[in-house]
């Protein structure tokens, strides 16, 4: 047997300064998607994901979580890393950037670069956005030209990889390879600025101390950049790459943000080394929450598993790549997510699945029958199949996801149409209509097998389940997708029982429980507090979690509130306390939300302005008696959507009581000023 041939792709390799939400599971969705589908074309697949722990930023984070930056990063990967293994996203390869054989790959590409004469060293004054790690072209004072926040003026000795001197060769590469850098749109923007003229490029900082070291200048440290892009290398071989002969990367996948590290720097970094530069770089858009992209900063960030503890992994991966047009930005909604998995899920593909077996279950004694004549409308659903094959596989290799479903689920409806003109649940059981039901059934099983096959590396779970339910041999996984082709079911194939794949779900309750999982999450998910122990909740959350509990859920209350109460050796400090700005607010309007019974809308008056604030208070509090109180307001807590509603602030409520029913904090003895601090 020849050897496969290789195939190598690599996600982005994330911070560890917070945990992944959708937008990073997004990237791992499709890469996870592009290696099943890789493997199901014969080709020997090595996908990388892994951990960026270098920085300013995680020493930062590690100082604030009070522990050393090694316990700080090794706590934050094993959560990614445990968090791809749940949701069944597995690289064969996790590459931590603090592994020591990685530090090996950078120290080995910057000898590479020095040697060839594309190092020198220097001083540098800059302005240095610490969120994105780099520095950016603004004057002092200024914010980040790409996030918005503040930057610092950074002077120091460093080391710098001549980029100028990559413009020309640079520019021919990417006219050489037209495809290098995908889509179209991201090309174009490369293209003009590296036109516009490149500057050479700091690689090395002495302010930083969290970082691999440079050779022989052991007061240097690497750019994060030139450290995050080797582990691409590293995960495969670092300097021994050739002997796996997985390198060069056959894909790159990241988002648009960082297209110009992996198409410019990168590039040029290995051609410095004289080593081969990957084949493609693929740009995807952004996932937004409310025209805005999702970001930890921002707070708008939706997580995981609250959707996949609901839904299904196969639900969000089905929303993700169908929704979106791949390259594109897509909004996120709770109420699309829903709305796909009850009409395309439940009713298209699990309906045809479970009507298909039932059928046969009931007709032909649980297996596949023998058709022996096919009508003109089975041959028309059949020829559609098979042309669908030959599109969709397209679509798949020029990563068209939402193209590729789009075809997959037309012939879904296409079989329901079928099914629904044909009634082979109709009639009686005489020779001719048996035989007219057999070659329905058939045709329909047989269209089931295609449309699984096709649509496994996208629902690799459900998909899996439909297959054993047809009684095909072997995994699906192991099917060659190449040879796809219709006419290729057993007649007598035994079936075996099915389960409903995806339960009809109430879009009410379903997102209910999102949205409550999703703010017990939020709390849970700021890197403190997930790497320290639950007694350790810190300052932020004893205040909150309380009151931000009764908001989500009066039942979770209590729990929320009992994790935040600091055990009695966890004191926090003044400056702790101080973070949390408290205010006396007080209530001008109050109304119910319609479809969420626990929730009240208020607009509260916080002395500087009006703020709209949900309560989780409905079941406890009328809301015209709320008019005109004076509450507490904490008034510095990042926006949040509940129930769809924003809500700007958080109302301090006691939580009373085994079930933990809120009672709102006031001043009811004293006329306290609107406005007014708490302290
Ligand atoms: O940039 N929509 O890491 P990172 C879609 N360590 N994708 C999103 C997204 C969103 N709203 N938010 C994040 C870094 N992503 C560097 C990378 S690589 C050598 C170093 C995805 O943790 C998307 O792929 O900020 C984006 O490029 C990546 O996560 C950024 O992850």
């Amino acid at each position: 047997m020849p050897d496969k041939p290789k195939y190598y792709l690599t996600t982005p390799i994330y911070y560890t300064n917070g945990l992944p939400h959708i937008g990073h599971t997004y990237s791992t969705i499709v890469c996870d998607t592009i290696r099943r589908y890789k493997r199901m074309r014969g080709f020997d697949v090595v996908m990388t994901t892994g951990t960026d722990e270098h920085g300013v930023n995680v020493e930062r984070s590690a100082q604030k979580a009070g522990i050393p930056e090694s316990e700080y990063v090794a706590k934050m990967a094993a959560e990614w890393r445990k968090l791809w293994d749940e949701l069944g996203l597995q690289a064969d390869e996790f590459v931590r950037t603090t592994d020591l054989k990685h530090a090996h790959t950078v120290q080995w590409l910057f000898k590479l670069c020095r040697e060839n004469g594309f190092i020198y060293p220097g001083h540098y004054t800059g302005q240095y956005c610490i969120y994105d790690n780099a520095y950016v072209d603004v004057k002092p004072g200024e914010p980040c030209p790409d996030c918005g926040r503040p930057t610092e003026t950074v002077t120091e000795a460093n080391f710098y990889f001549k980029l100028s001197a990559f413009q020309k060769p640079l520019l021919d590469f990417y006219k050489k390879n037209p495809n290098f850098i995908q889509p179209e749109a991201r090309r174009n923007e490369i293209l003009s600025f590296v036109e516009g003229g490149l500057r050479d490029l700091s690689i090395t900082r002495t302010s930083i101390r969290w970082g691999i070291p440079v050779p022989g200048e052991e007061k240097h440290v690497f750019y994060v950049w030139f450290d995050a892009l080797s582990a691409y290398l590293t995960a495969v071989g670092g300097p021994n790459y050739a002997q796996r002969g997985y390198w060069p990367a056959d894909l790159h996948l990241v988002g648009k943000e960082i297209i110009r590290f992996h198409a410019v720097y990168w590039p040029a970094f290995l051609m410095a080394a004289m080593l081969p530069l990957p084949k493609q770089i693929w740009a995807h858009g952004w996932l937004l929450m409310d025209s805005s992209k999702m970001s930890k900063s921002k707070g708008n960030v939706v997580r995981p598993r609250p959707i996949v503890d609901v839904l299904g992994m196969d639900a969000l991966r089905y929303y993700l790549l169908r929704e979106t047009v791949f390259g594109q930005d897509g909004n996120f909604s709770y109420d699309a997510l829903i709305q796909r998995y009850n009409s395309d899920l439940a009713n298209g593909l699990g309906n045809l699945a479970s009507r298909t077996a039932a059928l046969i279950e009931k007709f032909f004694a649980a297996k596949i029958p023998k058709p022996d004549a096919f009508a003109p409308q089975d041959e028309a659903l059949a020829k559609e199949t098979q042309s669908a094959i030959a599109e969709v596989l397209e679509h798949y290799e020029t990563l068209k996801y939402s193209h590729a479903l789009e075809k997959i689920w037309s012939v879904i409806s296409a079989a329901d149409r079928y099914l629904t003109s044909e009634q082979p649940w109709a009639g009686g059981n005489s020779d001719a209509e048996q035989e007219r039901r057999a070659a329905v059934l058939w045709t329909t099983a047989e269209l089931l097998r295609v449309v699984i096959s096709l649509t496994h590396p996208v629902l690799p779970d459900c998909t899996a389940k439909v297959w054993t339910v047809l009684g095909q041999p072997g995994k699906i996984s192991a099917q060659d997708l190449g040879g796809l082709s219709w006419g290729q079911l057993a007649p007598g194939t035994a079936l075996e029982k099915s389960q409903p794949l995806f339960p009809r779900i109430d879009k009410k309750e379903a997102q209910e429980r999102m949205e409550a999982m999703e703010n017990e999450e939020q709390n849970a998910a700021s890197p403190v507090a997930a790497i320290t122990s639950a007694g350790a909740a810190t300052s932020g959350t004893s205040v909150t979690s309380a009151a931000t509990a009764a908001a989500a859920s009066p039942a979770t209350t209590g729990a929320g509130a009992a994790a935040a109460t600091p055990a009695a050796s966890e004191k926090i400090t003044i400056d702790d306390f101080t973070k949390v700005e408290m205010r006396v607010g007080q209530i001008k309007t109050a109304e119910r939300i319609v479809g969420a019974d626990k929730l009240l809308k208020l607009t509260v008056d916080i002395g500087t302005e009006i703020r709209q604030i949900c309560a989780g208070i409905a079941q406890f509090y009328e809301p015209e008696k709320l008019i005109g109180r004076k509450v507490a307001v904490v008034v510095n807590l990042a926006p949040r959507k509940l129930r769809g509603v924003e809500s700007n602030g958080m109302i301090v409520a006691a939580a009373v009581g085994p079930d933990g029913r809120p009672v709102l904090a006031g001043f009811p003895d004293e006329d306290v000023e609107v406005g007014a601090r708490l302290r």
